[in-house]
């Protein structure tokens, strides 16, 4: 009886850990795309998922080249979609830092740049 528990067992739990994986809400792309230049100040950062994600805790920031907090606060949450609007930067490196949690509760964080060239 314990034996055949314990076969069972362990590819359930296989197959959770696999599955769990998976429905992290990991950045599938952003726009101004990461690493990316572009010519002018953009007016909004916007992020896609690979899951669903919960609007409530979900946030980012974003700082410009003089390291000052351009976002306007509260981000939009639809779908896979996270964008805050972003008010006059100047040029230099942004930083953007993202925190999602995803309608499976799981939290997942990243950061990442883009270049405002004149
Ligand atoms: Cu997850």
């Amino acid at each position: 009886m314990r034996r055949i528990f314990r076969i069972a067992l362990v590819p359930l739990l296989l197959w959770l850990a696999a599955g769990q994986a998976q429905a992290h809400a990991m950045l599938d792309h952003a726009e101004p795309r990461v690493g990316n230049k572009v010519a002018s100040p953009p007016r909004e950062v916007t992020l896609w998922f690979t899951q669903k994600l919960e609007s409530a805790f979900s946030t980012i920031t974003v700082t410009n080249g003089a390291g000052e907090r351009v976002d306007t606060g509260k981000p939009r949450v639809s779908g896979n979609r996270m964008s805050v609007p972003l008010r006059p930067g100047g040029s230099g490196t942004y930083h953007v830092t993202w925190r999602a949690l995803s309608v499976d509760a799981h939290t997942t964080d990243g950061s990442f740049t883009f270049q405002v060239g004149e």
